[in-house]
């Protein structure tokens, strides 16, 4: 579907560069300077530190590895490294003052752009199609993400305000839906931009299983809550039991009752958990709990994206549940237009051929599945984006959220988090085996 046209490639590239500008830019300019240096929960950097990162990682790929340009600003490499200095520390570092964070990632892209122009788009893995290019789009819109996270956290009044999403449910679905059993291809080799944990592609065989048509509600979720979901070990890993004793969590992140009513707080405003929206800001071992008290499970990452992918006529995996097109709005919902979910069943335009929504946007969905590598892989281009993590305590997140740019989301994107993690922008759905007759 892509063009390897080199002009209509630095197009993509400047369109995808300039998009996530524009969006750090909403970001970083609706605060004042203290809420940009202020650090608004020690799990998050301040979002000037964000702003500060994007310019030095882009000045280090776009600048200096792909334009063998000279560096401009070699000595804050050490403040803006992520592996150097942990979240709760970086309020306390020399950090770039907001006026020249600004003035800094401003800098570096009138140099990455003049770069962009000369610049061969092929001949090297960092070249071929623009990839370098694309991976600092990504990881500018990604760090959007966390600066939208930062956003929720902050305490006072809203900051960001975006339209409601459309509302495009249209009548009951089925609860779930059977991915019969069979071979899929699972990744990617060709998905021009696909990071290195994507990749190659690579055969997998998987039973049937049944799936959920949607997320998971918050009217479900309260269903959980309300029949002592959170009393009840039995639901629960044992670390999982441990988490939610130790810290008293009895609900998800952002939630409070009030009067015997369900309150949460979203982007400074507070109001009744919508009932028909997916869940959002519950930890692994919170979804995990719900899948067991339901008498389902997760999905396994295959499983989710066998469900995302497969096409069951022509047996290829497609780049997304609705093909190989580009998410356009009524796909999915995506690029923090909205700041908040769709309610469940939304987006028939985006549904997979068996007729599985919202697998892409609204929220990250975590799956029951350890962050591992797949069969070849080999990390590209640096060692730090995905390998130093495999094998960890990461649980893998799936399809992205309404805070997620479309050039970081696809049906091979692979997301992960610590399995305590709230304050991303997750929720999930579940699955279980299929009768073996039935099947
Ligand atoms: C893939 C979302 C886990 O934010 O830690 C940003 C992405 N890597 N800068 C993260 C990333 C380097 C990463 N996640
Ligand atoms: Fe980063």
């Amino acid at each position: 579907p892509e063009s390897h046209d080199p002009e209509a490639l630095r197009e993509r590239a400047a369109r995808a560069l300039l998009a996530a500008r524009d969006r750090t830019r909403a970001l970083t300019t609706c605060v004042d300077d203290h809420d940009l240096t202020a650090q608004h929960s020690p799990l998050m950097s301040p979002l000037v530190w964000d702003l500060a990162h994007i310019g030095n990682q882009e000045e280090q790929w776009l600048l200096r590895a792909v334009g063998k340009r000279d560096a401009l600003r070699p000595d804050i490499d050490s403040v803006y490294d992520a592996f150097e200095h942990p979240r709760a520390e970086r309020p306390s570092l020399p950090l770039l003052p907001p006026a020249e964070a600004h003035g800094y990632v401003a800098d570096v892209r009138s140099r990455v752009l003049d770069v962009l122009e000369s610049s061969p788009l092929h001949g090297a893995p960092l070249l071929d199609s623009g990839f370098a290019f694309g991976m600092i789009a990504q990881h500018e819109q990604q760090h959007d993400e966390t600066m939208l996270i930062t956003h929720q956290l902050r305490r006072g009044p809203a900051a960001l305000t975006a339209p409601e999403p459309p509302r495009t449910t249209d009548g009951p679905l089925p609860a779930e839906v059977l991915v019969p059993a069979g071979p899929f291809t699972m990744g990617t080799s060709t998905e021009p931009w696909a990071l290195d944990n994507e990749r190659p592609a690579h055969r997998r065989l998987l039973p049937s299983f049944l799936i959920d048509t949607t997320p998971v509600s918050n009217g479900a979720y309260l269903d959980f809550i309300k029949d002592g979901g959170y009393s009840e070990p039995r639901w629960w890993t044992a670390e999982g039991w441990d988490h939610i004793r130790e810290h008293r969590l009895h609900a998800p992140l952002f939630w409070r009752q009030e009067g015997g009513q369900w309150l949460r707080r979203r982007f400074g405003v507070t109001e009744p958990v919508p009932p028909d929206e997916p869940v959002l800001h519950v930890s692994w071992y919170e979804a995990d709990a719900y899948a067991r008290w339901a008498g389902r499970r997760l999905p396994t990452e295959e499983e989710w994206e066998k469900a995302a992918r497969h096409d069951p006529v022509s047996g290829r995996s497609r780049r997304y549940p609705w093909g190989d097109e580009t998410p356009g709005p009524t796909h999915a919902n995506l690029g923090q237009r909205h700041l908040r979910p769709a309610p469940v069943g939304s987006y028939p335009d985006g549904e997979s051929p068996l007729g599985i929504r919202q697998l892409i946007g609204d929220v990250w969905e975590w799956t029951a599945s350890d962050f591992l590598p797949y069969p070849g892989f080999a990390a590209f281009p640096y060692r730090e984006y995905s390998e130093v993590f495999f094998g960890g305590p990461y649980k893998v997140l799936r399809g992205g959220s309404f805070a997620v740019d479309p050039v970081a989301c696809r049906g091979t994107f692979r997301n992960w988090d610590l399995p305590v993690r709230r304050q991303i922008f997750a929720g999930f759905r579940t699955a279980r085996d299929a009768d073996p007759e039935g099947a």
